[in-house]
């Protein structure tokens, strides 16, 4: 945890201890220099003093003395002036020594009060010695508690370091097993191969079925020579190996980044494709423009947070105008579980500490009930494992692995390999949804979540099972890109409706092709190659355009074309700007970058032309139309949901190009929140956008905290790829960050041929 506020707080005092002393120093000398002022100017002042009182005496003396000329007619009369003076000297004589009394007593007094001020003086330089060493003394012991930290710190980093090294020991002893394992598997095959080619009539039989689903060699079509069975075999591992071979030699020449960063950027420079279009006097306006959403956008997380806290602590949701907590998701506090990687990514530590406390202490995966598969996996499982990506705490693993356990036996053993739509946590038994199939989205985006656990526990059982279901949907597209968001839940991988969406049901499937293969560095084109396919359909049959210019994605059903658009396919924008900036040059279309800005330009509009500023669910386009009246919103599509899909294109967007408008698109959404959705305990989802005055659905999903908020405050940040580098992490379908996996060689050859033989018709 990178908590500042220790080191801080220490600071602080410090620098505060440090002031103190400078004071009590400044004291000290002060008093001396004042008490050695105050002595020598009382007896400047007694010396004065002194030198009046005798001056007047004398003054007055010597006008007594003085003979007046009137008074000296004869000698009888000098004598008897004589005597008048002399008794009047007498007299002034008498005087001036009960003057020079009353003196020396003034002089005695001063003397003593002087004597004790200096007797002060001394009694309070003591007092100010003991202080300063009392000060001394708490600096000293908090030097001791800072060492004290510093050496946890340090004992804290060498538990890290020994935890990595186990893991991945615990990796490479996985690794051996898996060799192992296929060594057996392999052996198996053999054996078996070799007792069919010694027994032919058993091939009749059309072979069992391997326990991970592989199946054993069977009889290609009209080929039932065991040895030409035998030499096919072969074929096809010589053809595994250098596909391979090839894989492994292509991945390592990859460009590695074709986004135009500069790796060598130094933090706080202004990444280089972004100065290629604006000059840093622009780009430092813009983050200056942007500094008032960035504070905001934290304040609104933390705003909603302390309602959840409050109010539903621990609950799935919160309802953020009455208060009461929210629907039940697997009881599971899926609220904290999805908001973790936006504390972090935040700054907010303390916040983020006492949520990964509940997470050590607090979180079970007891429910009693049927919970959604995928929910649960892009929402906790990857909540859980990006919090673990972020802060590399083990706790965050371990509880996310503990779910992934329990959710594990809800993939099927047999094709089409696809999770069930439910899961029972305790029991780990699958059921089915709503829809007699299973959803596209449901089966096709699961996988960098379980992917993730595999790569840092070193365990392949949840990339193995998320891969297979990957393979499935590949496969029921058939020879297409594109495929209905319906499958058949049974046999073997088909299609069973036809309607193409990259809105509800259908979404995420193609997002996670790509990020599959970025995930692992590039290694595994055969994500990419289908989402190659599918962006290509996309291009042809969905892309379109109103007279006005607004680019949207239609969807297709029965081969029809519907004009419509959800808010959710807004993510499409970041997709083909992601693609463009990080798959190898080769493979980039040329459009693409131009179509993801065009879509973000059209979500933007979905917010800006209602009166809330705020998007509906969906909206339906018009192509024909004149400007302006080419959107239209439904009456049972006008609710905003505070989904996150268009801030989500936008942050892409800004990301790669550093354009400021992609800041100013995403300050009107953050205003339009804070002003229609804020209420007592968070912020709601709104009615009917179209109204300036909306009404409220008191609900707040997690993702709002977990997507939304994330996205708009890195679209807010001075530079986004300080904060969470795309070249290191690649995000969910739910804004969590998993950490790129960089495979070895050996990996890399071992998935590709894995990967190979998985397809081939015959094994
Ligand atoms: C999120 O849970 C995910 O983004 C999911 O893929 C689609 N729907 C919501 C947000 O709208």
């Amino acid at each position: 945890m990178r908590s500042h506020s220790g080191v801080n707080g220490s600071k602080v005092r410090r620098a505060r201890s440090r002031d103190f002393d400078g004071a009590a120093g400044d004291g000290r000398r002060s008093g001396a220099v004042a008490s050695s002022l105050l002595s020598v100017r009382s007896a400047v002042c007694s010396l004065l003093l002194v030198l009046i009182i005798c001056g007047w005496q004398f003054l007055l003396l010597t006008r007594q003395v003085e003979v007046p000329d009137a008074q000296v007619p004869g000698q009888g009369n000098v004598n008897e002036a004589v005597w008048h003076y002399l008794g009047l000297h007498e007299a002034n004589l008498t005087a001036q020594a009960f003057q020079h009394r009353d003196l020396a007593r003034v002089v005695t007094a001063l003397s003593n009060d002087v004597r004790q001020l200096r007797e002060d003086m001394l009694a309070f330089e003591g007092r100010l010695r003991s202080v300063a060493k009392t000060e001394e003394a708490i600096a000293h012991t908090e030097k001791v508690i800072e060492g004290l930290k510093d050496k946890q710190n340090e004992e804290m980093q060498e538990l890290h370091r020994v935890e990595d090294a186990l893991n991945q020991l615990a990796k490479h002893g996985k690794e051996l097993e898996d060799e192992l394992a296929l060594g057996r598997h392999r052996m198996d095959l053999r054996s078996t191969e070799l007792e069919k080619i010694s027994n032919p009539n058993d091939l009749e039989d059309g072979g069992d079925t391997a326990e991970d689903g592989a199946s054993t060699p069977t009889s290609p079509a009209g080929n039932a020579n065991p040895e030409a069975l035998a030499r096919e075999k072969a074929e096809l591992q010589r053809q595994a190996e250098a596909h391979a071979e090839r894989i492994a030699m292509e991945s390592a020449r990859e460009p590695g980044d074709s986004s135009g960063r500069s790796t060598d950027r130094k933090r706080g420079e202004w990444p280089a494709a972004w100065l290629q279009r604006f000059s840093a006097a622009e780009l430092e306006a813009s983050a200056q423009e942007a500094e008032k959403w960035r504070a905001g956008s934290k304040d609104m997380f933390v705003y909603a947070w302390n309602g959840y806290k409050r109010r539903a602590w621990g609950a799935d949701e919160l309802k953020p105008v009455s208060g009461q907590r929210g629907r039940t998701w697997g009881n599971v506090g899926l609220q904290i579980l999805d908001a973790l990687d936006t504390m972090w990514i935040m700054d907010l530590h303390e916040v983020f500490d006492e949520a990964a406390q509940w997470v050590e202490k607090d979180l079970r995966f007891d429910f009693q009930g049927m919970v959604s598969f995928f929910e649960l996996t892009i929402r906790a499982v990857g909540g859980l494992a990006a919090a673990h990506a972020l802060s590399g705490r083990s706790i965050f693993l371990k509880r996310a692995r503990e779910l992934a356990d329990k959710m594990m036996p809800a993939f099927q053993s047999q094709e089409p390999f696809f999770p069930a739509a439910r899961v029972h946590l305790k029991t780990g038994q699958g059921a089915g949804g709503w829809f007699k199939g299973t959803l596209l989205a449901e089966a096709g985006s699961v996988q960098l979540e379980f992917r993730y656990l595999s790569q840092v526990t070193g365990d392949p059982k949840y990339q193995r099972a998320a891969d297979r279901a990957m393979r499935s949907v590949i496969k029921a597209s058939g020879d297409h890109g594109l495929v209905g968001w319906g499958l058949s839940k049974t046999g073997p991988p088909r299609a069973i409706n036809t309607h193409i969406t990259f809105g509800a049901m259908g979404d995420s499937y193609y997002e996670y092709l790509l990020k599959m293969y970025l995930q692992t560095s590039r290694t595994e084109p055969e994500w990419k190659d289908q989402w190659l396919k599918a962006m290509d359909e996309m291009q042809q049959r969905l892309i379109k355009k109103t007279r006005s210019g607004l680019v949207y994605i239609a969807e297709e059903n029965k081969g029809k074309t519907r004009h419509k658009m959800d808010h959710l396919a807004c993510f499409v924008g970041g997709m083909l700007v992601l693609g463009a900036r990080e798959l190898p040059a080769r493979d980039v279309r040329p459009e693409w970058e131009s179509v993801g800005a065009n879509i973000t330009e059209t979500c933007y509009q979905m917010y800006h032309r209602q009166p809330t500023h705020l998007a509906p669910e969906c909206v339906a386009l018009d192509p024909g139309q004149a400007p302006g009246h080419d959107m239209v919103v439904w009456n049972n599509a006008a609710h905003y949901l505070l989904r996150p899909e268009a801030a989500e294109a936008i942050f892409y967007m800004f990301y790669y190009t550093g354009d400021p408008k992609y800041r100013r698109m995403a300050g009107e959404i953050y205003e339009a929140i804070e002003r229609h959705a804020k209420v007592t305990h968070g912020y709601s989802a709104v009615k009917d956008v179209r109204s300036a005055r909306p009404q409220l659905r008191d609900e707040m999903e997690t993702f709002f905290l977990a997507e939304t908020m994330k996205y708009l405050y890195l679209t807010f940040v001075r530079n986004p790829q300080d904060v969470l580098d795309l070249g290191e992490f690649v995000l969910t379908t739910e804004a969590h960050p998993m950490r790129i996996h960089r495979p070895s060689r050996a990996q890399t050859k071992a998935q590709a041929k894995d990967a190979f033989l998985a397809r081939a018709p015959v094994q």
